[in-house]
């Protein structure tokens, strides 16, 4: 293995020797970027607490990013690739997680906040989202598929204990589902400008689109 970014406090980054010109990390007054210049699989990411990481570029596979945020912090991922596919994102620690994928699409990958804080993950316009998996974890956490963002396969999501946020789009496109696994009262669903509070929906008063599904609801 290669290891990247030992220089930079923040980061650090390793990938198979072979790879290790694939990617080159950059220090930028706004934060790291991790610039991936050809496709490349088995990375390891580990951002420290209060970061911000920019991965930018081509696809990449079967890696992890791992944030850890102290309490009192904030860390940053945000991804603006062309793929992120089969990879892990973990937000670890009692500070907030902040997880964006602005660009591309994101297959068969997960988001998993760790420790009771207040966490979002954002799916930006244009977005292909497939078999996702999210888990906000303890906290009040949001989770937001922005208008036009292309849902497609089954897209899991864990919102955890805490009053959590589920944004989804009014326009969506794309055949897939967004299955819910635990919504309780104190959660909000919001479609496009209309807010339903998982109490009400609960309670069978919603008729919600047929892409989203409540699990435990009759
Ligand atoms: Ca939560």
């Amino acid at each position: 293995m290669a290891t990247l970014g030992q220089d930079i406090p923040d980061i650090e980054v390793t990938l198979p020797e072979e790879a290790a010109d694939s990617i080159e990390i950059v220090e930028l007054d706004s934060g790291i970027e991790v610039a991936v210049t050809k496709k490349v699989s088995d990375v390891k990411v580990t951002s420290e607490t209060g970061s911000t990481t920019a991965v930018v570029g081509k696809k990449v596979a079967t890696s992890t990013f791992t944030a850890k945020t102290e309490k009192g912090d904030s860390s940053t991922v945000a991804f603006n690739t062309t793929k992120i596919n089969e990879s892990d994102i973990v937000v670890k620690g009692k500070g907030d997680g902040v997880v964006n994928v602005n660009t591309g699409r994101f297959n068969n990958s997960s988001v998993t906040f760790k420790k009771k804080s207040a966490d979002s993950v954002q799916f930006n316009n244009g977005v292909e989202v497939r078999n996702a998996s999210i888990d906000g974890g303890k906290g009040a956490d949001t989770i937001t598929f922005k208008e036009n963002s292309i849902i497609k396969g089954r897209n899991e999501i864990t919102l955890g204990k805490g009053r959590d946020v589920l944004e989804l789009p009014a326009n969506k496109i794309g055949k897939g589902s967004i299955v819910v696994t635990d919504l309780s009262k104190k959660d909000t669903i919001k479609i496009g400008d209309d807010s339903f509070s998982g109490k009400d929906i609960l309670n069978g008063e919603v008729e919600l689109p047929s892409y989203i599904e409540i699990q435990g609801l009759d």
